[in-house]
């Protein structure tokens, strides 16, 4: 029992001890005790004051760079200050945990934040991108230092072309070789956690599924019910900063 008032099951622990291999799939809602806002949620959700169609679509930046490129710029000096959470922590703690069992640990993230990064995670596939690279659309080079040029929206140093933040947009691909490692990694894990997503966008939202069908026990972690939670066998209803280092003191003191 946390001093907030959850509890972990028993057999959860003693199911994380002996597991071999965990996936953790992370949503914005880890990042929301660091200040960052989620997407959907009502009120405080970025898209209850922004239309998705006019800020993350291909077509969005198309017909107005300059007002998607306003609305990146403000999200990255926002989380630009911010800091990573114990939320954050208790992932990296896990992922140490797991190196000292000679277990494996694969981190997949829905957030373009860099949080898990700064946090000191190592083993981190991003499927949606990172916010603070840019790259051009002409596709001929890829700038991992941020825009930094005069103009505004930036342009690309080589071809003049415009730059675009560095994050999958609605209707367009994710990664090749990130969704391919984190389809693997979902597959073959023998526990997985989703944290902090309203497990709404696809692809990310049918790697649980994928666990599931190869006999992992699934584990989530949100204040509020998802379309995963009636799959997994674990549904721990509370903050992930809060409910993640209660686990690993649990894992810890019963060990
Ligand atoms: C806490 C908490 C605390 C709060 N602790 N928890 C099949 C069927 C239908 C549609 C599709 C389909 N396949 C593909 C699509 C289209 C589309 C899609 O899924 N649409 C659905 C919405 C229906 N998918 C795509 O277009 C993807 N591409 C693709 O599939 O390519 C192939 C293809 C294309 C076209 C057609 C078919 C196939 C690309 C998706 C890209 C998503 N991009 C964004 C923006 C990234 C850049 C940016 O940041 O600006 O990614 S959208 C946004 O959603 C962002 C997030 O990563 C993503 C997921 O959101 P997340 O993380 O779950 O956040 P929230 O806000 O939804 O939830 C937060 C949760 O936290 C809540 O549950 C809270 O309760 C919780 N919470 N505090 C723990 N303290
Ligand atoms: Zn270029």
């Amino acid at each position: 029992m946390t001093a907030d008032g959850f509890h972990i099951p028993t057999n959860l622990i003693d199911h994380l001890h002996s597991s071999e291999k965990i996936v953790v799939l992370t949503g914005a809602g880890i990042s929301a005790e660091s200040g960052v806002p989620t997407f959907r949620e009502a009120k405080t959700g970025l898209w209850s004051q922004y239309d998705p169609q006019e800020l993350a679509t291909p077509e969005a930046f198309n017909s107005n760079p300059e007002l998607v490129w306003k609305w990146y710029t403000w999200r990255q000096r926002l989380i630009a200050t911010a800091y990573p959470n114990a939320g954050h922590k208790a992932l990296v703690s896990l992922e140490e945990y797991q190196a000292n069992q000679a277990a494996g640990f694969v981190l997949i993230t829905q957030n373009v934040d860099g949080l898990h990064q700064r946090a000191g995670s190592r083993n981190i596939i991003e499927l949606h991108g990172n916010i603070f690279r840019t790259r051009c659309i002409n596709q001929c080079r890829r700038d991992e230092q941020g825009p930094g040029q005069n103009t505004f929206p930036p342009r690309c140093p080589n071809c003049n072309g415009l730059l675009r933040p560095d994050v999958v947009w609605f209707g367009e691909n994710l990664p090749r070789e990130a969704l391919l490692q984190a389809s693997l990694a979902s597959q073959t894990c023998d526990t997985f956690f989703s944290i902090g997503t309203s497990s709404t966008v696809e692809p990310a939202k049918s790697l649980p599924y994928g666990a599931k069908q190869s006999g992992a026990v699934i584990i989530e972690i949100n204040p509020n019910p998802t379309s995963l939670s009636h799959s997994a066998d674990f549904s721990l209803n509370g903050p992930a900063g809060i409910i993640l280092p209660e686990i690993i003191s649990s894992i810890r003191r019963e060990s």
